[in-house]
């Protein structure tokens, strides 16, 4: 029985191991990513990171299919904030921050309607959901201990944004020593120009923080190592 199955990437092949390996999609939620949402409030394009959609649907429903880890995070902070750091609230200066009510309930608060995860990537019961307050994944929150737990060695990462949220968890789980594989149609900026460098930023200098690639890789690497089992 294969333990892993390469597939094609940039800067080189990844090589693919199922058993030791999560899918990890960050922070789509609707006040990213729906029309009238908060994204929207702040003048962003939100149709430039919707096209991330439908390939992660795919790619989530494969995934589930081979009975592998998924793991969900949302940016967001406690109803009464007090993890909500000084400087981030009062950074932008723009007339509606964290905490304020906004089109969808407080904005990036947990509970709120718009802090929730849109319904086409909806999590499944059993599927580790990551309440974090930074941009990265991994700072105040228990995923790393979730992944040791799981033997997980590689981490698949898609969701938005692609230069901040996305960037950000990649590097720290580059310092704690994760493989990470990013998914160029599964991820999404407003701004199209930081996705594609955000992207190049980690397969630079042979890999730096990790490898890029696309969701239909990632299935069709899938199936192969499902029908060799
Ligand atoms: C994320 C942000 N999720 N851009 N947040 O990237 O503020």
């Amino acid at each position: 029985m294969p333990t892993a199955v390469d597939l094609a990437a940039e800067p080189y092949e990844f090589t693919l191991a199922p058993n030791n390996c999560a899918l990890l999609i960050i922070d789509m939620q609707r006040d990213f990513l729906e029309p009238g949402g908060f994204g929207e409030m702040l003048g962003n394009d939100v149709s430039q990171l919707r096209g991330a959609i439908e390939p992660n649907r795919k790619l989530l429903a494969a995934w589930r299919a081979a009975g592998l880890s998924v793991l969900h995070t949302r940016e967001g902070h406690r109803p009464d904030l007090a993890d909500l750091p000084p400087a981030k609230k009062v950074r932008g200066r723009s007339a509606a921050s964290i905490g304020d009510a906004g089109p969808m309930g407080r904005i990036l608060v947990r509970g709120e309607a718009g802090h929730d995860i849109i319904p086409e990537l909806y999590p499944a019961p059993g599927e580790p959901v990551i309440d974090k307050p930074g941009k990265g994944a991994f700072h105040a929150t228990d995923l790393h201990a979730i992944l040791q737990h799981r033997d997980v060695k590689q981490l698949v990462v898609t969701g938005v944004t692609t230069e901040v949220c996305v960037n950000t968890t990649v590097r720290e789980a580059n310092d704690r020593g994760y493989d990470c594989l990013v998914l160029e149609d599964c991820c999404g900026s407003y701004d199209p120009e930081f996705h594609a460098m955000g992207l190049r930023m980690i397969k630079a200098q042979g890999g730096i923080f990790g490898w890029v690639s696309s969701s239909e890789s990632v299935i069709e690497a899938l199936a192969a190592w499902r029908s060799a089992r």
